[in-house]
C-alpha cells in the first residue's frame, strides 16, 4: 500500500472549473497531499483527445495518476486518497456510516448533479448568454428533482456539524462542489434556504480552507 511517504507525487487530470474535479482536489487537500493539477479542458481544446480517452473512455474529467496506477470516477478516486495517504481519515470506521457515506455520495451522483448542475446552473447560464429566457417549464422539473435529492440526503444526515455527524467526510467533500454551481441560480439559492440545518452545514463548509482555494469564478460564500 502506498503511503504519504511515498516520493510519487500524484497528478489529477481536469479542469478547475470542473465539479468533480473539485471533489478529488478537496479530498486531497483535506489529506494534505501535494499534487499536480494538469489542465484537460473537456468541454474545450481537449472534447474528444485521442491520448485522453486512452485514459478515461468516457471522456469525463478528472482522472487520477499515482506512479503507474490510473484511476477515474471521482468517488473511488476520493475513496484511493483516503486509504493510500496518512492525514486524517475522511471516513467513518463505522461500517454502518461507512456505508451511508457512499449511499449519500450515489444520492449525489444519481439524482443531484444533474438536475442541479445542469438543469438549473447550466440552463440559466445558457439562457443568460443567450439573451434568451430560460426553459420554465425545465427550469421548474429540474428544482422538483433537485428537491427530491436535497430532501433525500437531509433525511439521512446526522446531528452535525459534518453530515455524517462529528467528522468530516467525502460525503461532505462530494456535496459542496455540486451545490456550489446549485447557489448560483436564484432557484438552487430558494431550495437552500428551505432547509436551515443544510444552509447552516453550508457555511460551515466555506470555513475550510481547500473549499477557499479551489472556489471557482463568481460563488456563493
Ligand atoms: N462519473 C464521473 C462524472 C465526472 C463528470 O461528469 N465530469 C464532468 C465535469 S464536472 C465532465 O467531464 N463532463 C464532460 C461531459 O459531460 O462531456 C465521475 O465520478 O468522475
Amino acid at each position: 500500500m502506498t503511503r504519504a511517504s511515498d516520493p510519487v507525487r500524484p497528478q489529477l487530470l481536469g479542469a478547475a472549473y470542473s465539479v468533480y474535479v473539485r471533489i478529488a482536489r478537496l479530498a486531497l487537500m483535506e489529506k494534505g497531499v501535494d499534487y499536480d493539477l494538469a489542465e484537460i479542458d473537456i468541454f474545450g481544446k481537449h472534447a474528444d483527445d485521442a491520448a485522453y480517452l486512452k485514459l478515461h473512455p468516457f471522456g469525463r474529467i478528472p482522472t487520477f495518476r499515482h506512479g503507474d496506477f490510473t484511476l477515474y470516477e471521482t468517488a473511488a478516486i476520493t475513496r484511493y486518497v483516503d486509504e493510500a495517504f496518512a492525514g486524517p481519515s475522511l471516513q467513518p470506521a463505522d461500517v454502518r456510516l461507512r456505508a451511508r457515506m457512499m449511499q449519500m455520495i450515489g444520492v449525489m451522483d444519481s439524482y443531484l448533479y444533474r438536475p442541479l448542475v445542469w438543469g438549473l446552473y447550466v440552463a440559466s447560464d445558457e439562457a443568460a448568454k443567450s439573451g434568451k429566457p430560460a426553459d420554465a417549464a425545465a427550469l421548474s422539473v429540474a428544482m422538483a428533482k433537485s428537491r427530491t435529492a436535497l430532501g433525500a440526503l437531509a433525511d439521512l444526515t446526522g446531528d452535525g456539524p459534518w453530515l455524517l455527524g462529528r467528522q468530516l467526510t467525502l460525503a461532505d467533500l462530494h456535496l459542496q462542489p455540486m451545490l456550489a454551481y446549485g447557489c448560483r441560480t436564484v432557484e438552487g439559492r430558494a431550495l437552500l434556504q428551505e432547509r436551515p440545518r443544510m444552509r447552516e452545514w453550508w457555511e460551515r463548509m466555506q470555513t475550510l480552507p481547500s473549499v477557499a482555494a479551489t472556489r471557482f469564478g463568481a460563488e456563493l460564500t
